[in-house]
């Protein structure tokens, strides 16, 4: 089955990020990494603890948005807390914008004092980043995200927590960032933002052109694997049957 789209190739390097994540609470934030964490519970991490984002642990592995026949636990946000400060947790938040140091931004644009957006306000990216394993999940790549220097810090980047000292940065792992373009991580020289893989059908060149600062890219960057049979058969037949993967990444 080679008839694969560039949204099956996100979920799958969404589902990679998990992969070795073994029994831990997977957060995942938005309709693609829903669907990576349900692929990898389905075929590389079946210990993944998943959630219907709501209130209920789900035991069974149901398609997006569908309610799971199968409930294994409570889980209401006031004990999201409780997970997030013991630290097995995964969390995939999205990005308006994400610096070269990994430092993200889901609160306003412009001057904090006087934004010219504001967004939904910084919400569990503080706490997440000093706690739990974070990744980042980018619909769209293009300079406007990658920028050189976020305008609010709501998910610290690991040079910050360092410079913050031990205890912010001793569970600071800014573990991937996914985009519809390549998998990024922040491996570069002084923790910053590295090029991992390219996604099939884009090149290293385009990737730099859609990035707004200077992209660690070594010399050889690999391509991000091709979906198998199994995760397609996976997301068409059972996960996301209606193509609700295509809003976001529309190819
Ligand atoms: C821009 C840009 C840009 C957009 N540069 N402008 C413009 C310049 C755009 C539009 C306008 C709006 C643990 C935990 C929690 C909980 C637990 C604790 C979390 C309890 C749960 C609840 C809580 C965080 C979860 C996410 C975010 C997921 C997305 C969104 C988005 C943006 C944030 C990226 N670069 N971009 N603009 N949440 N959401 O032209 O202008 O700005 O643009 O972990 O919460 O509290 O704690 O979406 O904005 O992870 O990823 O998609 O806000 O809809 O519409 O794009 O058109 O109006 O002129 P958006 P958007 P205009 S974890």
């Amino acid at each position: 089955m080679s008839d694969w789209t560039r949204a099956d190739v996100c979920a799958s390097a969404i589902a990679d990020a998990f992969k070795d994540d073994g029994e831990i609470f997977a957060s995942p934030m938005g309709l693609l990494p829903m669907l990576g964490v349900r692929l990898a519970k389905l075929t590389s991490n079946p210990d993944l603890v998943i959630s219907d984002g709501e209130s209920l642990f789900l035991a069974g592995v149901p398609p997006l948005f569908a309610k799971g026949d199968v409930v294994e636990g409570w889980i209401p946000f006031r004990k999201v807390f409780d997970v997030v400060a013991y630290g097995k947790r995964h969390v995939m938040m999205g990005a308006t914008q994400v610096d070269r140091h990994g430092n993200q931004n889901i609160s306003a644009i412009g001057d904090f004092a006087q934004p010219t957006r504001q967004l939904l306000g910084s919400r569990g990216a503080p706490g997440n980043t000093v706690n739990n394993r974070t990744s980042y999940w980018v619909p769209k790549h293009s300079p406007r995200v990658f920028v050189e220097q976020v305008d609010v810090v709501s998910g610290v980047g690991p040079r910050r927590a360092k410079a913050a000292g031990p205890a912010a940065a001793r569970f600071n792992d800014i573990h991937r960032i996914v985009s519809n373009l390549a998998v990024l991580d922040v491996g570069g020289p002084d923790d910053t933002v590295r090029l991992v893989s390219v996604h099939p059908g884009v090149t290293v060149d385009d990737v730099v052109a859609q990035t707004g600062f200077t992209l660690d890219a070594p010399a050889d960057v690999p391509t991000t694997r091709e979906p198998t049979t199994e995760e397609l058969v996976l997301i068409r037949e059972m996960l996301d049957p209606k193509g609700l993967r295509f809003k976001e990444v529309p190819q």
